[in-house]
């Protein structure tokens, strides 16, 4: 069979729905473009332990503490297993942390944003792994089986973690008026950050047409992004608090929230890595690669004499 003849039963595969795994057919460019996105995705989960690590220690009391402490640890698994599902192209987690530590490798923007008080813990929760459970829920509908079943474990862990944020959400909104206004302050600063987890508007996101193709995205970024807002606003409201858009408005047309526009020059400055914490980020992953390096060694040692 011809490459061309190849490539158009991968497609006929695609297009009757079926799931591809490691070891059938596959055109360079689609394993390309999911160790590309599974690599970003599993350095998101691993550099997102960060901003909620650094309130561990200052959790308000012990119940919030374990589950803090508990999610922290749910996304390094996440990680892991996005990592694995990388590893079966062949592609050693080893080499993608490299990658990461060499300031080489993207994660998402969302996470070179300061958590300044408690309330973001709580925002984070509710916005962030909100706007991860939209996307990752079309996720595991995608055509690469090792991902697709990666995201169905990472969702259901993502839907406790959401309530465990909108949890602090709701508490410090009915709260005194110090909270209210801590709460409200994180939501202004969260919003439109959440808002560009799903990527550039459609017409400026080179890589969409093709995953869409391949059904590895189902579902474009604008349409995500829109789906988001449809499902936040109301909770919001339900909560007595004000996402930071004087453009925000029920569209009666269309069905759904009218929003404002992003500042996309914003995004693309945290993504070249000139975000407040781009910097302070890849210090903290580099400093804990440098630390555990006695682990590492002790494990080999462990291995290599108990090999047989
Ligand atoms: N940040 O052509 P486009 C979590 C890049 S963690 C940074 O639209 P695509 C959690 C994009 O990579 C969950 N970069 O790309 C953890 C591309 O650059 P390259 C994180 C971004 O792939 C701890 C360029 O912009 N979720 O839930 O079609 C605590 C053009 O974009 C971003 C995932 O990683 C961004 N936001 O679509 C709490 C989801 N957006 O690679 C919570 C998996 C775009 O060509 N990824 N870029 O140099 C995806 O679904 C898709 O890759 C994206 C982008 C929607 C992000």
């Amino acid at each position: 069979m011809s490459e061309e003849q190849k490539l158009q039963e991968f497609q006929k595969r695609i297009d009757a729905g079926e799931i591809i795994e490691p070891k059938d057919w596959m055109p360079e460019k689609y394993k390309k473009q999911l160790v590309r996105m599974m690599s970003q995705h599993a350095h998101s989960e691993i550099v997102g332990m960060l901003p909620e690590g650094n309130w561990i220690t200052r959790a308000p009391n012990l119940r919030r503490k374990m589950a803090l402490i508990a999610k922290v640890q749910d996304e390094a698994g996440h990680g892991l297993y996005i990592y694995s599902a990388t590893e079966s192209f062949g592609v050693s987690r080893q080499e993608l942390i490299d990658q990461l530590l060499e300031g080489k490798a993207k994660y998402s923007s969302i996470f070179n944003y300061p958590t300044l008080t408690w309330a973001d813990i709580g925002v984070i929760g509710w916005l962030v792994d909100g706007a991860a459970i939209v996307n990752q829920t079309m996720l595991a509908k995608s055509s690469f089986g090792p991902y697709a079943r990666a995201m169905i474990r990472i969702c259901k862990e993502e839907n406790f973690h959401k309530k465990q944020g909108f949890e602090i959400v709701a508490t410090l909104a009915d709260g005194t008026d110090e909270q209210k206004t801590m709460v409200q302050d994180a939501v202004n600063r969260w919003w439109q950050p959440s808002l560009m987890m799903f990527g550039p508007p459609d017409n400026d996101s080179p890589n969409s047409a093709e995953l869409m193709r391949w059904k590895v995205k189902l579902q474009s970024n604008d349409d995500l992004r829109q789906r988001f807002v449809d499902l936040t606003v109301p909770q919001a409201k339900a909560v007595n608090l004000t996402l930071p858009d004087p453009d925000l408005k029920f569209n009666e047309e269309t069905g759904h929230w009218d929003f404002g526009k992003i500042d996309w020059d914003e995004f693309w400055r945290v993504v070249k890595g000139s975000g407040q914490m781009n910097k302070a980020r890849l210090k903290a992953r580099r400093d804990a690669h440098k630390n555990g390096a006695w682990v590492r060694e002790a494990a080999e040692a462990y291995a290599a004499k108990h090999k047989n």
